[in-house]
């Protein structure tokens, strides 16, 4: 049997995917598919969420030699080509082309496919994910044809990041004993929000009472996520070059002190918060090279390296590059959970003794990505997202609970939100990046022992492309944002569910429209990430439009749901990610 099928002498796309699938070497002639099947290979937003490792396209990196019969690349179009590889197709296919989340792209499969099979395929991609590139006009005939040719030949290494490299980043700026002894500024701390400016490679310091941009900071390019030491004295922000930033709150204004780089490509960092540990120690996970590094918490002095590299959990192959995703910081051992995405593993870090390093690593599910603690801080729950599942981690007793099915599409819950649910009690939420799913998974294996680590009940959002969901332990609502779904309508709005509702039949949710709130009429207004103040009166949510357009925060209050300020500057460009300090270090959410 042929594994491509034609259709009235047209090759019919889900053809061309199931070829690829079963690694036909059938090269296919020109086709010219019908509009509804191009329609079936239009990207979801599930797929176009995944990482553009630009950091990494500017390493150096020369083209292979010449080999025979493989077309050659100049240096320029090879430097194209990486630049396209790594910006766009890396992010599944993995940095060495081994495959993550897409299909390894190692020579062995190219060759075997040939220039015209790649060729099609980057034009039309697949209903399994890959994003028609060529038919959307992202990339042009021109560069669809260089990229098939690239793939032919032999892919290059990015450099490694050894502690060498490492500590020749490493700038103590101001040194531990050359900082203010007791905070110089009368700002509230607790109730200070750092906000990523994204695309200003920024942080913006807004005071959660006077809403007012105290200062702004450079950090890392494109930087990603803020976390608070647990005193709340410093605060570190993680660029997606891998730059850390650590940042001291008692400064007038508040100023770096220390920064270093950890890798080529990151978005996660931590600070130690066991009692006891308090402030200690740091660690930042990279995605390239896939490793995590321990750091003084004071200087970020780099102190221990220690690769992912490894067996995938279950069928216990070498990845080369399993990536570092989240990183938790225990509240009962003095232990770091870091997750490995693509081999699956949960690995408890335990800081007490840096020299004699114990993990206890934990066979989970792959592609862990993003994840929070459930309300009492006990257990970790964190989305394998392209496998569609949960899994939940017992701090306390570094054990895997479970690994349960979302009832969704691509779980993606940011920290989660927990509430107590009026029917099954305390529950964790997530929502979806693939579909309208908003699912409740039991946390009480006490008082609720029927419920717990199952998915009690699921509702519908307002529709896919669900980033982040938010409440708070003073809130009776429960939020849930829609930044990534096609339709401007809901990308701009977020859904309120009245938690009380909840135990209804079907339980309705309330529009809040956030952009039109903003009052800004241009650009995309995608409304993103809700963020509680101290006290939980209020929710920020971002106004994210692109660069040159303006953005905002728009500040809504939690007891009425309505608008209550909208934060407008020209500084605020892009805002993203919002860290109250007091919720972040106390992993209030
Ligand atoms: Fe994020 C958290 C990775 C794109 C905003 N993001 C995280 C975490 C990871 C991650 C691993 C968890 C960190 C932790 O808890 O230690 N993010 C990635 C990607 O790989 C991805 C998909 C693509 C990329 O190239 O980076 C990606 N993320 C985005 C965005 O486009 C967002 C919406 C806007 C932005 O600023 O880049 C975005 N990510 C965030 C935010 C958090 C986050 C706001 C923290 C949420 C929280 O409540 O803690």
């Amino acid at each position: 049997m042929k594994s491509n099928s034609y259709v009235g002498g047209v090759l019919s796309l889900s053809g061309l995917a199931l070829a690829l699938a079963l690694g036909s070497a059938t090269a296919v002639a020109e086709q010219k598919p019908s509009p509804a099947d191009i329609k079936k290979h239009s990207t979801t937003p599930g797929s176009r969420y995944e990482p553009e490792l630009n950091v990494l396209e500017k390493e150096k990196m020369s083209p292979p030699g010449t080999q025979p019969g493989i077309p050659s690349l100049t240096n320029d179009e090879w430097a194209t080509a990486n630049k396209i590889y790594f910006e766009r197709c890396a992010g599944c296919h993995g940095v060495l082309r081994k495959g993550a989340t897409g299909k390894a792209l190692t020579t062995d499969v190219t060759r075997k496919n040939g220039f015209e099979y790649l060729r099609d395929f980057i034009t039309y991609g697949s209903p399994g994910g890959m994003p028609n590139w060529g038919t959307s006009g992202e990339l042009t005939k021109e560069q669809v044809e260089l990229m098939a040719k690239y793939l032919l030949n032999e892919p290059s290494a990015p450099p490694e990041f050894g502690m060498t490299e490492i500590k020749a980043t490493w700038n103590l700026i101001v040194p531990v004993d050359k900082r203010p002894k007791e905070k110089q500024n009368k700002l509230d701390l607790d109730n200070l929000f750092s906000v990523t400016l994204r695309d200003t490679g920024e942080v913006a310091l807004i005071d959660g009472g006077t809403k007012e941009i105290v200062t702004t900071i450079k950090t890392g390019y494109a930087v990603h996520i803020s976390r608070m030491s647990a005193s709340g004295r410093y605060l570190f922000a993680i660029g997606r070059d891998a730059k850390v930033d650590l940042i001291d709150l008692y400064m007038d204004p508040p100023a770096k002190v220390a920064e270093i780089k950890v890798g080529s490509e990151a978005r996660s960092v931590e600070t130690s918060k066991m009692k006891g540990w308090e402030d200690k120690y740091a660690i930042a996970g990279s995605y390239w090279p896939p490793q995590y590094v321990i750091m003084d918490g004071s200087t970020l002095e780099p102190l221990k390296v220690v690769s992912t590299r490894g067996m995938t959990y279950d069928t216990q192959e070498y990845h080369p590059e399993p990536r570092v995703a989240s990183i938790v910081a225990s509240h009962f051992k003095p232990e770091f959970v870091v997750n490995v995405k693509e081999t699956g593993h949960i690995l408890m870090v335990n800081y007490s003794d840096i020299k004699n390093l114990t993990v206890t690593d934990i066979a989970a599910e792959r592609f862990l990505h993003d994840g929070g603690f459930d309300s009492t801080g006990r257990y970790f729950l964190v989305a394998a997202n392209a496998r569609n599942r949960v899994a939940i981690i017992d701090t306390k007793d570094g054990k895997l609970v479970d690994v349960i099915d979302s009832k969704g599409v691509k779980p993606h819950p940011g920290r989660g939100a927990n509430i107590v649910h009026p029917k099954f009690g305390p529950v964790w939420v997530t929502s979806h990046l693939g579909d309208e799913t908003v699912s409740f998974i039991g946390t009480d294996p006490e008082g609720h022992k029927d419920n717990a680590w199952k998915v009690v009940q699921t509702v519908n959002g307002q529709g896919g492309g669900s980033l982040f969901v938010k409440s708070h332990p003073k809130s009776e609502y429960l939020y849930v944002d829609t930044p990534l779904n096609p339709e401007a309508e809901f990308s701009s709005s977020v859904a309120v569910f009245k938690i009380a509702d909840l135990a209804g039949e079907k339980p309705k949710f309330k529009t809040l429209p956030i952009g039109e709130w903003s009052g800004i009429s241009e650009g995309q207004r995608r409304v993103v990430q809700g963020e509680y103040n101290k006290d939980g009166s209020e929710i920020w949510f971002s106004v994210w439009n692109n660069k040159s357009q303006e953005s905002a925060i728009v500040v809504v209050d939690d007891k009425t749901l309505t608008k209550k300020a909208v934060i407008k500057d020209k500084r605020l460009i892009t805002p993203t990610g919002k860290f109250n300090v007091y919720n972040t270090r106390n992993d209030i959410y």
